[in-house]
């Protein structure tokens, strides 16, 4: 490490709370998959933000947008009106064929937004005596850090002495139906899950959970609230998660990708009365909605789609989910993927992902450990063929390597 990265690392460490551990690289550009750091080093970004910058780094079409708009307006409150968000809330709903749309900035404000207007729901529609609305949840969730989320975390590390917390969640095994039909009882409003756990690992539930879910929520009149933070707007090879098992949720939450990682925008969607029972003055935000989000948000919508991003996610994703799986490797316990949604676990004696992170960052390849033994995979969408192939050559003579 150059003595200029361990001058950036120390001023990180002298004056930030450290609440991260990063990899020692030093970023300063970005361009499509590509990510440079400080001493001009080239490495294939296999993390694209935690799933923000699907549409590739510093993307011109959105880029662009951003430099307009920025030179124009950046930011009214919603005191006023702007010419942004009419258009941004008519496109959103057109791609997604929701009705109702609530701009956020964060993805864990939009979850907030969505508990909010679910039990909100449940006690103006559903008629659930005041104060009594319970939400089911899952097990190793991952929602975001706020107060309201890591509550109902199952993650010691992400709620221990941040309590007190708030009541009216309930816990239930990720993938079981029948733990859902068990836990429903008269005053559940909504059931909130993401289509596939990203923190947890990339854990796909079984084939059918989904359809029996929609079916349970209908049948009990819960609304079910989908996160599709991370795995919406073609992270998994279709617009939405959801598709897979041709389902629509009552609530979907967007964010991450939305602004192709040029700002924090989020949306909680919805498909009925849910997001009709907020009236002026109940629920809101000083940057949501803004012109500036607006703009960027329609254009990064924009190019995913007129750019064939969503296709070439499933393709690629395919051949790399297949590539991985090629590998003849004994440190690897199980490949696990849907589109470029992809992770790779390690056999715990094959010693810490961290370590086969760091070995793939020696050949120019970005990825982020999950959980001591996962590495998950998660490139830029417009990754091509070339690039999987070039990647695929490095996991393999990393994974075949016995770092433990
Ligand atoms: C961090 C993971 C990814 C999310 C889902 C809401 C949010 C997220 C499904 C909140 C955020 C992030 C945040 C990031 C780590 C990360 C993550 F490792 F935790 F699981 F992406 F894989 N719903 N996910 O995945 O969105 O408020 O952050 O905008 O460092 O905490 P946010």
């Amino acid at each position: 490490m150059s003595s200029s990265v361990i001058d950036f690392l120390a001023a990180e460490a002298r004056f930030g709370a450290h609440n991260y551990e990063p990899v020692g690289v030093v970023l300063s550009r970005g361009e499509g998959v590509w990510v440079w750091d400080t001493e001009g080093n080239r490495y294939l970004d296999c993390l694209s933000a935690y799933s923000a910058v699907s549409q590739g780094h510093c993307h011109p079409k959105i880029l662009a947008a951003m430099v307009e708009q920025a030179h124009r307006l950046t930011l009214t409150s919603r005191a006023f009106h702007n010419d942004q968000l009419a258009p941004f809330y008519e496109e959103i709903a057109a791609l997604t064929g929701s009705h109702k749309v609530l701009p956020m900035n964060s993805g864990a404000e939009a979850v907030e937004s969505a508990i909010k207007s679910v039990r909100k729901w449940g006690y103006e529609v559903k008629g659930v005596p005041d104060g009594k609305a319970e939400i089911v949840v899952c097990a190793n969730n991952f929602h975001g850090r706020t107060l309201g989320v890591v509550g109902f975390s199952t993650d010691p590390e992400t709620r221990t002495h941040f309590g007190p917390f708030a009541p009216g969640f309930k816990i239930i095994p990720f993938g079981d139906a029948a733990a859902l039909e068990d836990a429903i009882a008269p005053n559940t409003v909504a059931f909130l899950v993401e289509p596939i756990q990203g923190e947890a690992g990339v854990i796909i539930p079984p084939a059918g959970y989904f359809t029996k879910v929609r079916e349970l929520c209908t049948a009990n009149n819960v609304m079910l609230v989908l996160d599709e933070i991370q795995t919406g707007l073609g992270r998994t090879g279709k617009l939405l998660a959801e598709q897979h098992e041709g389902i629509e949720a009552d609530v979907t939450l967007l964010g991450k990708a939305l602004s192709g990682g040029f700002y924090p925008v989020s949306a909680v969607l919805s498909n009925n009365e849910v997001l009709g029972t907020l009236r002026p003055g109940q629920h809101g935000s000083t940057f949501g909605g803004n012109p500036l989000a607006c703009a960027v948000a329609r254009a990064a919508m924009r190019v995913l789609v007129e750019e064939g991003m969503i296709e070439n996610a499933a393709r690629q994703g395919a051949r790399f989910l297949e590539g991985l799986k090629d590998i003849r490797a004994n440190t690897i316990r199980e490949v696990r993927g849907r589109g470029l949604m992809l992770a790779v676990e390690l056999h715990p004696e094959a010693g810490r992902a961290r370590r086969y992170c760091e070995a793939l960052q020696g050949k120019g390849i970005l990825a982020k450990d999950t959980h001591e033994h996962t590495i998950r995979i998660a490139p830029p969408l417009v990754i091509t063929s070339d690039q999987v192939e070039w990647a695929l050559e490095r996991f393999a003579t990393t994974l075949t390597q016995d770092l433990s």
